[in-house]
């Protein structure tokens, strides 16, 4: 007679991601109704994205609109879909009190609304990599403000990433998984099509120490400040635990999601072409300092932590190294004109 107590295991003795939040798995302090309907908002949009995403080469949905956006960068139809599909969702209860989006000059608030979070994103991170099927992302962070002080303006939300209430990305790859944070603990849940559910995959992710990757576009080389050839001269050289190996996407969130699980440093610098970085403050390199802090490893400028830094403006760009802790302190090193620790 079969023993039949024993089931194999499955994604789905997980729990899914609503579940996980449901629960209060997330520890968030201050968590609310508000505060978990618009987690599940976002859950919700990515099922709509991933889907779209999965059938771009299908339903003509690759390629460009002919617009630019307010980064001067071609507009893919898929970042209009994403873009539209995230504000449509986090509108519709009246939970989220205006969105900061990549896509858009400006900050729209929803003036229905009476919950106390905004929420910014990059609706569709490398969306230059679609046509050509490289993995590409969505990014988000939720922040708080103090609705008696009277309904939220662009200004409300030039906050610093330390006032971040969560963050997280989703990787649209082999897989579609979303890692996300409130500060304590940072969990990954795997979509599962055949459910239409996010399973809980990664729990407790923790970067590792140091890894031995190195992640930047070297073709950049000629731009970069002396400071900067000097750390891309010492990874690559010889000495204990180096050379580390190279890899680049050209998605953030798919280089940072690799040196997430494995370890290393993403770094994109400020160069002669972007003097300030490339990445954005609030909806790309903010987010990804919460997780990587809460993850165990580290999000710095350079020469300061990423979450203290204060926006000036909406699309504040920032120079962005995120990764170990060690390999991060070792990068802060050189460009301190200091040579690492082992
Ligand atoms: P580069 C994608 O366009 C993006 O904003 C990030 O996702 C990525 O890390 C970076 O730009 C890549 O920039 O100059 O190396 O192509």
């Amino acid at each position: 007679m079969q023993n039949t107590s024993w089931m194999p295991p499955s994604v789905s003795d997980s729990p899914t991601i609503e579940t996980f939040i449901l629960e209060g798995m997330f520890q968030a302090s201050a968590a609310t109704g508000t505060f978990t309907s618009i987690l599940n908002q976002i859950v919700l949009s990515s099922k709509l994205i991933t889907g779209r995403v999965r059938r771009a080469g299908l339903a003509d949905l690759l390629g460009h609109t002919g617009g630019t956006n307010v980064q001067g960068e071609v507009v893919q139809k898929l970042d209009v879909i994403a873009n539209e599909t995230l504000i449509r969702q986090l509108k519709r209860r009246g939970h989220c009190a205006g969105i900061a989006s990549e896509e858009l000059d400006h900050a729209v608030i929803f003036p229905e609304a009476t919950g106390n979070y905004l929420v910014c994103f990059d609706p569709l991170d490398g969306s230059s990599n679609i046509d050509v099927n490289i993995s590409i992302g969505t990014i988000f962070a939720l922040m708080r403000f103090d609705r008696s002080k009277g309904p939220p303006t662009e200004q409300t939300f030039l906050q610093k990433g330390s006032d971040m209430v969560a963050a997280g990305y989703i990787i649209y790859g082999s897989s579609t998984v979303i890692v996300m944070t409130t500060g304590q603990g940072v969990h990954g849940f795997t979509y599962d099509p055949t459910a239409g559910e996010f399973f809980l995959s990664h729990e407790n992710l923790r970067v590792p120490e140091r890894g031995n990757t190195y992640s930047i576009n070297e073709g950049n080389h000629a731009r970069w400040s002396p400071q900067v050839k000097a750390w891309n001269q010492y990874i690559k050289g010889d000495g204990p635990g180096r050379p580390y190996g190279h890899r680049y996407v050209g998605t953030l969130v798919a280089d940072a999601h690799r040196t997430l699980l494995r370890g290393g440093v993403f770094v994109y610098p400020e160069d002669k072409k972007n003097p300030d970085g490339k990445l954005r403050l609030l909806y790309e390199a903010a987010p990804m300092a919460m997780i990587f802090e809460a993850a165990g490893g580290a999000a710095s400028t350079g020469t300061r932590r990423v979450l203290d830094v204060e926006p000036g403006e909406l699309h504040q760009r920032v120079p962005l190294a995120l990764g170990s802790k060690r390999d991060v302190e070792d990068y802060e090193a050189i460009l301190r004109g200091e040579t690492p620790v082992p």
